[in-house]
């Protein structure tokens, strides 16, 4: 897994900031000609230069999805999969809701991030990611956070995808949610995702540790009381599935040590087919952020 660290080098931003506003579309043969003109690309810069194409493809220039069987397909609009927690909520939203949509990765915090995050793909949420784009022109619809994804998801596609059937299971399910959303200070700052990464020996704080055996009982709770039908949470793969995913890549990249029911749903979480291909795609991605690299040492 290479390490080293987003280049500062002027690279496809300076080509965005330079022909974005000016020329009415920045396509693929535009942007690879400037390129190839202006600047000399380390691999670090194409794969960069690749990814503001694809933003660029989809919104810079005004939002226009392409069609799939005549439909308009929507757009998610991601972090890094290494490290982006809320980005992969968003994505396995997408996913569970049966859509079509595609997506476009935007690497957070490297040198490009300060230029697009102030574009207007990104004007809705503030600069933050998951977005969620869903039409064409002024009346499209667009949610941001990924608690507000699920909901709009929820809404088009019907309740049942994502939530518990049952009064009792399902106020369980929406509060641990709710929870996840709007606590778990500690853990979410002390223990960022970082998926690639095995941390050896890692340091616990009282404050983490005490997220941490909220968290546990809440799943104990919830597979014990509803979890019969499989083995996720609520049995079948919901929201509250979705929201806690990141928690469980964090138990491993930090080694947490957990019971054996934990272990058992964190299994199956891990090896569900959306996880792993999320997995793998941060696997594959070369950008770092060292500020969360610095946390796992
Ligand atoms: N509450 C939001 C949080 C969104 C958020 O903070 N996203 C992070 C990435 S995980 C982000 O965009 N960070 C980049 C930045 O703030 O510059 C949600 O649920 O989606």
């Amino acid at each position: 897994m290479p390490q080293e660290t987003l280049p500062t080098a002027a690279t496809a931003r300076n080509v965005l900031a330079r022909n974005a506003r000016r020329a009415p579309v920045l396509d693929e043969e535009r942007l690879l000609e400037l390129l190839g003109r202006d600047l000399t690309l380390s691999p670090q810069d194409r794969v960069n230069s690749v990814n503001l194409f694809m933003l660029d493809r989809a919104n810079l220039n005004g939002y226009a999805p392409r069609k799939r069987n005549g439909a308009n397909a929507m757009k998610l609009i991601i972090g890094n999969r290494n490290y982006s927690s809320w980005s992969l909520r968003g994505w396995l939203a997408c996913k569970q809701s049966g859509l079509h949509f595609e997506e476009m990765t935007v690497p957070l915090l490297g040198a490009d991030w300060d230029v697009v995050r102030h574009t207007d793909p990104f004007a809705p949420s503030g600069g933050k990611v998951p977005i969620l784009w869903d039409g064409d022109g002024p009346d499209a619809a667009v949610a941001w956070d990924s608690l507000a994804i699920i909901d709009y998801l929820a809404d088009k596609v019907g309740r049942d995808r994502f939530w518990p059937r049952s009064d009792a299971a399902r106020a369980m399910a929406r509060s641990m949610v709710a929870e996840m959303h709007s606590g778990y200070a500690a853990l979410r700052g002390q223990m960022p995702m970082n998926i690639r990464r095995r941390a050896q020996d890692f340091a616990i704080t009282p404050e983490v540790r005490s997220d941490i055996v909220r968290i546990l009982t809440l799943w104990a709770e919830a597979r014990a009381r509803f979890g019969q039908g499989g083995p996720f949470l609520f049995g079948t793969f919901c929201a509250a599935d979705i929201i806690y995913a990141p928690v469980v890549s964090r138990f491993m990249t930090y080694g947490v040590p957990v019971p054996g029911f934990a272990s058992a749903y964190m299994d199956a979480v891990w090896s569900h087919d959306w996880m792993q291909a999320w997995a793998d795609a941060a696997q594959s991605e070369v950008w770092t952020i060292p500020q969360v690299e610095e946390v796992a040492r």
